[in-house]
């Protein structure tokens, strides 16, 4: 639905993923870096890090007693003609410029290393400061729930930020996208330390940092029989997830499909559900919404067409243990003129 240009037009910076900025140059997008020397004297529980099995590009650099963090930005310049804005939620952007349409702004300063400091930067970057201490500004929406979806491009993996606005760290969700929480940990000065912070930025606790991941959860599936499941609940501290996907299964025109699970369990009924459509898409007859006491392994479906559409949202349910928000489904096809 999104091409690479269609980001909300604007100047505006979202950490680079591994796999690259969500946008192409002829899109408007640049890269640039900022070093820190981080403290990095103290025990090894201090040190800088990121989270396990982090997505960002940023590296921890070790260099003989040295544990300091060199971290790459998305800059989008300001073009496009899309007059796509930042829709309502709970999450921040890198500021550049002015901040886009309803966002607030605000920033955190880390004190970088006091002593024969090595900090350095190159190529586009936040609105900030990046001489011995690092100073970055945001652009929060913070007029909306997290766990309301909104639209984003997800073609390409990208990141968001955190708010300070929820009482613990959490990632908006966005449509047809899995979300993971990640941190990093910034081990700043430890002498007589002048960290800081103001306004709306993202969810800093002390030195931790939180960020949030987002990989396309859409699949379709074309096989005469097949199985799918929800994404895994964390298997580390990124709890927790939330994902709101699709699946869809489409056969040739002969076929009917029939779809049951191993494993439904969608304790929740608020905004958390599984949906499932008879047809190619959402706009299809609804056979049914599954949650609470009617999402169990006694569903079984069957479909009128040779399409069925599948839609998970993980909603504000709050994993407390794992494999809570779970299921399994599988499908088979018949022949529907073959009786
Ligand atoms: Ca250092
Ligand atoms: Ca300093
Ligand atoms: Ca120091
Ligand atoms: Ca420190």
């Amino acid at each position: 639905m999104f091409a690479g240009d269609e980001w909300p037009r604007g100047s505006y910076g979202l950490p680079r993923p591994k796999s690259g900025c969500p946008g192409g140059k002829e899109n408007g997008w640049g890269e640039g870096w900022r070093y820190q020397d981080m403290q990095d004297d103290k025990s090894s529980s201090e040190w800088s890090r990121v989270s396990s099995g982090s997505h960002m590009l940023a590296v921890i650099t070790i260099k003989g007693d040295n544990r300091d963090v060199n971290r790459t930005f998305c800059m989008k310049q300001n073009t496009g003609i899309q007059a796509r804005f930042w829709p309502k939620g709970s999450y921040c952007i890198y500021k550049n410029g002015t901040c886009p349409k309803d966002m607030a702004s605000g920033w955190v300063e880390w004190d970088d290393e006091d002593s024969d400091n090595g900090n350095s930067h190159g190529g586009f970057l936040p609105d900030g400061s990046y001489d011995y201490n690092t100073l970055i500004y945001y652009c929060c929406q913070t007029d909306g729930h997290w766990y309301d979806s909104i639209e984003l491009p997800v073609s390409q993996p990208f990141y968001l930020l955190t708010s300070s606005s929820t009482d613990t760290p959490k990632c908006q969700m966005v449509k047809w996208a899995f979300s993971y929480l990640e941190y990093i940990v910034f081990d700043t000065e430890d002498n007589r330390n002048r960290d800081a912070q103001g306004g709306e930025h993202l969810f800093s606790d002390g030195d931790k940092k939180y960020y949030c991941y987002y990989e396309e959860c859409r699949r379709t599936m074309t096989g005469l029989s097949g199985s799918f499941r929800s994404h895994k609940a964390a298997v580390s501290e990124m709890d927790p997830r939330s994902q709101y996907c699709s699946w869809l299964i489409t056969l040739a025109e002969t076929y009917i499909i029939s779809l049951s699970f191993k494993d439904l369990t969608i304790p929740s009924c608020n905004d958390t559900f599984l949906r499932i459509y008879d047809g190619s898409n959402g706009a299809a007859p609804l056979l049914g919404t599954y949650c609470g006491s009617n999402a169990s392994t006694e569903v079984v479906v069957l479909s009128s067409t040779n399409s069925l559409y599948i839609v998970s949202n993980s909603g504000s349910y709050e994993r407390r243990a794992k494999n809570i928000f779970t299921f399994h489904a599988q499908y088979k096809a018949t022949n529907s003129t073959g009786w």
